[in-house]
């Protein structure tokens, strides 16, 4: 196996996956880029541009079967390597999605095989715990650890900047934090101290919070267009547009992506679970095994809501995202069964076509 790809973030985990029959024909690369649907990849060598084969666009039925960044892909070079046909993904270690921004019931896959997902968020207004038990519900939901960033702590005093941290340790007892200002050379030497050779990070948060300079800054370079947020209400101008893997100069892997205005969820279990653990250990000492912990006798949830245990709002985000991963859940059943059905007309359709 070539030190290359190593260097990309394919461990042992990866090489115990390998398929030594397709190595004959395809060579191993990870997505770095993605842009509709063309993509670069790199062989740790060189950074190719990719596009996949016809069997990706007629022989998958969900936004899954397709690669995100951070996957690793089987590819076939041409033109002396500079062009790629990826015809294969790799085996993921975690998967990174969320429901499609508006009415579209569907995923959209934010990265795959990451180690560990930073959530960004600004000590501003930017700031807000509902938000965070999001971005912890999404991230829950697959193997991944999640760590957080309190960026723009130039912007408040050390007290507020404390009491925010110790309302997040209030709720996620054991998360580690890292209060930071772009502004700081020695935050910024604090921070690279904390990525390991080889895992691969992602960087998640609002657009404006300052993940592209933070990835500027680490690298030392200009490199990624960063720009002002809007004065009137302090919101980013979503100056990220792609998803793009780089390696910094202590081996890790990192992924910026654009900030995200909405985080919807689809069929969370797992995920709500490990984020509201207490809720999810207290539902077992519910009356029915079914208890929805709104208006049941017995519910021991609204127990501890009354007893002041837990506290109103995270209550109440849990249960806006438990009724609104179900909601989903049926509208995305009920769109695939219907895509499932309109397949099948087609394809008698076609066929009889054919046949007269
Ligand atoms: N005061 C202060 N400003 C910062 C800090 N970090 C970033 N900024 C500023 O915030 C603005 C937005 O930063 P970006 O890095 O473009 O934000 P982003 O998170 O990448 O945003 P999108 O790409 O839109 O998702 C820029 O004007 C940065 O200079 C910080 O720690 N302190
Ligand atoms: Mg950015
Ligand atoms: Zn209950």
């Amino acid at each position: 196996m070539n030190d290359n790809i190593e260097r990309l973030g394919f461990d042992e985990w990866f090489r115990d996956k390998i398929d030594p029959t397709k190595l004959e024909n395809f060579k191993l690369a990870r997505v770095i880029s993605v842009n509709k649907n063309s993509f670069v990849v790199s062989t740790g060598q060189k950074d190719i541009y990719a596009e996949l084969t016809g069997k990706f666009l007629f022989s998958s039925d969900s936004s899954e079967d397709f690669p995100t960044v951070g996957d690793w892909v089987y590819t076939q070079l041409f033109d002396d390597d500079s062009l790629a046909i990826i015809h294969e993904i790799f085996p993921r270690k975690s998967l990174l999605k969320r429901k499609t921004p508006g009415k579209k019931i569907e995923y959209q896959l934010i990265a795959a095989n990451i180690d560990k997902a930073i959530i960004m968020q600004s000590l501003d207004s930017n700031f807000n715990l509902r938000r965070l038990e999001r971005y912890l519900v999404m991230i829950n939901e697959s193997k991944i650890t999640p760590v957080i960033f309190l960026s723009k702590s130039d912007l408040i005093g050390q007290d507020e900047i404390e009491s925010k941290i110790n309302d997040i340790y209030k709720i996620i007892p054991d998360i580690k934090i890292t209060a930071f200002s772009n502004n700081n050379l020695q935050d910024i030497e604090n921070i690279k101290a904390l990525f390991t050779l080889s895992e691969t990070y992602c960087l998640l948060g609002s657009s404006g919070v300052g993940k592209t300079t933070l990835l500027n800054n680490l690298i030392h370079q200009d490199l990624y267009k960063t720009q002002a947020i809007r004065e009137k209400d302090g919101r980013g101008k979503h100056t990220t547009t792609r998803r793009e893997l780089i390696v910094l100069e202590n081996g890790a892997i990192i992924i910026d992506s654009p900030g995200m205005r909405e985080l919807g969820i689809i069929s969370i279990e797992s995920g709500l679970d490990n984020t509201f653990n207490e809720i999810a250990e207290l539902s077992e000492q519910c009356r029915f095994a079914d208890c929805t912990h709104t208006i049941e006798e017995g519910c021991a949830v609204l127990k501890a809501l009354e007893e002041g245990i837990i506290s109103k709002e995270r209550y109440q985000n849990y249960i806006k995202m438990y009724k609104e991963s179900l909601y989903n859940e049926m509208s995305y059943y009920e769109k695939r069964q219907k895509d499932k059905k309109f397949g099948k007309f087609m394809h008698t359709y076609m066929k009889n076509k054919k046949d007269k």
